[in-house]
């Protein structure tokens, strides 16, 4: 057995909440027949089999005989702190039903699926892993499930097993997936259902339906903690602006939430860039001028949020990035050596997105160029923001400095965070909410429901008033173009300008930004009052209020 911590072996012994209506038998609630959200004619076209499907809600019902049946679990994509309450609660959830049920986890992501590579998940090893962070008891992987041969590969162990539904825990691409898979089983008369649950800590799967994806409570409060440390030790050294990237490949959720957690100098926000069409230099206007108006009054010292997507959304650098997945996309582009594709790119791109191009310093225009996920994202994770912007404001900086306009000293200290949240213990509220969603999935599955999303609502209310049920997939859909082509997927939740969340901020930052107002969170505590271990997150408590 490995060795554990004091907190770990503490921790072991949480027993996580559950909404009352899944503390016992349970009966399904349909609701209205549902539309996806956009190209409601194509989605339905796609997925004949799982389109329309009412949302469904559990309530507590009759003791029922269970017939024994196995499920199959796979982890996809980033870890998200409680991942492995997902499966204790989905393990906790069959076992229940019919203590003969077994679960099967397969290794690495939905590669283990393709490859059949699995283990069994027995009571000994769940406990091993009962409220602990990462991904570690199976793994994970970015594997994409989108090709025939994948789901015939996947039919075949699937039946070796007697595997009567997949649990696919992931992303909007994991779930985009997941709906894909369950619609081509459903169409082959597989008899094998596909759950998914909503995962990420970019918090960027919700909609209507879903409140949170599960990670984002304990990444932002794990950020939010190093965040506020940062703040007080700049408070106290009086001689660093410190520029901290946040991770979330694509929306500011992060960055926002961490923002309204700790009251930085500076929080940028990537929808807000996109939507005041701002450019790289209008950014870097910003925060000089917020650096020479501390300045000012003595302070020669900040801390300055940058999300990790930023660059994707500053208008000049979105274009370039849509012309450079049509042109890598072609054949003749992918049988380019590596080493020629800059020169390749260059001689394919219209003039103005040339200019763009040839305007970023060399490894960020080689980053958006060559370095793409399995999903075709730009890996924003790997390209360093905060260093570029904190280059750019030291020029401005001195320029300004030459027309008087700054008296001052710059010094940067840069941060990367987002390794350091993915796989923290997850919170009481992730720990709860991921215990919910994966016990929910084993009474959605029980229920015969395939292309669902495992959903738990009400969230900001104590776990016992929490609604549980399913949403169908397909409800979330839309067309978007994915590496040259128009494909079904899941829309992503992007920070809504006139969201509470956002409204919020809008109004404090100018305070902010001049006054020293940092808050410190401190560390995710697990006992003692409720309002500190129980909190949500200010995101959800204001969009909830
Ligand atoms: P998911 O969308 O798969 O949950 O991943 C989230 C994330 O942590 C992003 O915030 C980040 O850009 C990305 O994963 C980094 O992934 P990797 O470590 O695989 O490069």
């Amino acid at each position: 057995m490995a060795v554990k911590s004091n907190l770990q072996k503490a921790r072991a012994g949480y027993q996580p909440k559950l909404p009352k209506a899944l503390q016992g038998p349970v009966k399904v609630i349909e609701g209205e027949k549902t539309q996806s959200v956009g190209d409601q004619t194509e989605i339905n076209g796609l997925f004949p089999n799982t389109y329309g499907m009412p949302v469904v809600e559990f309530a507590q019902g009759e003791k029922n005989e269970s017939v024994q049946f196995n499920i199959g679990v796979i982890l996809s994509g980033g870890q998200a702190p409680g991942g492995h309450n997902v499966i204790s609660g989905l393990y906790d959830g069959i076992k229940s039903l019919n203590p003969n049920n077994k679960l099967y986890g397969f290794l690495m992501g939905p590669g283990g699926l393709v490859d059949h590579k699995y283990i069994e998940i027995t009571s000994e090893l769940m406990d091993e892993y009962r409220n602990t962070g990462g991904f570690d008891i199976i793994g994970s992987g970015r594997t994409k499930l989108e090709e025939v041969d994948q789901f015939e590969k996947g039919i075949v162990i699937l039946r070796k097993l007697g595997i009567k539904a997949l649990v696919i825990i992931g992303g909007d691409d994991s779930n985009t997936n997941a709906c894909v898979l369950a619609e081509y089983y459903a169409a082959k008369n597989y008899g094998v259902q596909v759950i998914g649950c909503p995962k990420t800590i970019d918090g960027d799967l919700k909609n209507e339906q879903i409140e949170a994806s599960f990670g984002f409570d304990t990444a932002c409060k794990t950020y939010s903690e190093l965040i506020g440390n940062i703040g007080r030790d700049c408070n106290s050294a009086r001689k660093y602006w410190h520029f901290i990237k946040l991770m979330g490949r694509s929306a500011s959720h992060i960055a926002l939430e961490c923002a309204l957690q700790t009251q930085p100098n500076v929080c940028l926000i990537s929808e807000e860039v996109a939507a005041k069409e701002q450019s790289l230099d209008d950014i870097v206007s910003y925060i000089a001028g917020i650096v020479a108006a501390r300045a000012g009054q003595g302070d020669n010292f900040g801390t300055v949020l940058i999300p990790e997507g930023l660059i994707e959304f500053i208008p000049a650098i979105k274009k370039l990035i849509a012309e450079l997945n049509d042109v890598l996309a072609t054949d003749e582009a992918k049988a380019v050596a590596r080493e020629d594709q800059i020169e390749y790119v260059k001689a394919h791109l219209c003039k103005a997105n040339l200019a763009t191009f040839s305007s970023l310093p060399a490894d960020v225009a080689s980053q958006l160029a060559l370095d793409r996920d399995p999903h075709g994202n730009v890996q924003v994770s790997l390209i360093e923001t905060e260093k570029l912007l904190s280059k750019m404001v030291a020029a401005k900086l001195a320029g300004m400095k030459k027309e008087g306009k700054y008296v001052g000293k710059f010094a940067a200290q840069h941060h990367f965070f987002g390794y350091e949240g993915r796989c923290a213990a997850p919170s009481n509220f992730d720990a709860d909410y991921c215990y919910s969603l994966g016990f929910n999935a084993s009474r959605l599955i029980a229920a015969g429901k395939t292309g669902y999303m495992s959903v738990i609502r009400n969230t900001t209310a104590p776990a016992s008033e929490w609604i549980a049920g399913g949403v169908p997939i397909t409800m979330m859909m839309n067309l978007e173009k994915r590496a040259g082509k128009m494909k079904p997927v899941i829309r992503k939740a992007l920070v809504e300008l006139e969201g509470k969340p956002f409204k919020f901020f809008a109004a404090h930052r100018e305070e902010w930004a001049l006054s020293t107002s940092y808050l410190y969170p401190g560390s995710i505590q697990y006992w003692g009052p409720s309002e500190v271990c129980d909190q949500t997150t200010k995101t959800l408590q204001l969009e909830q209020e």
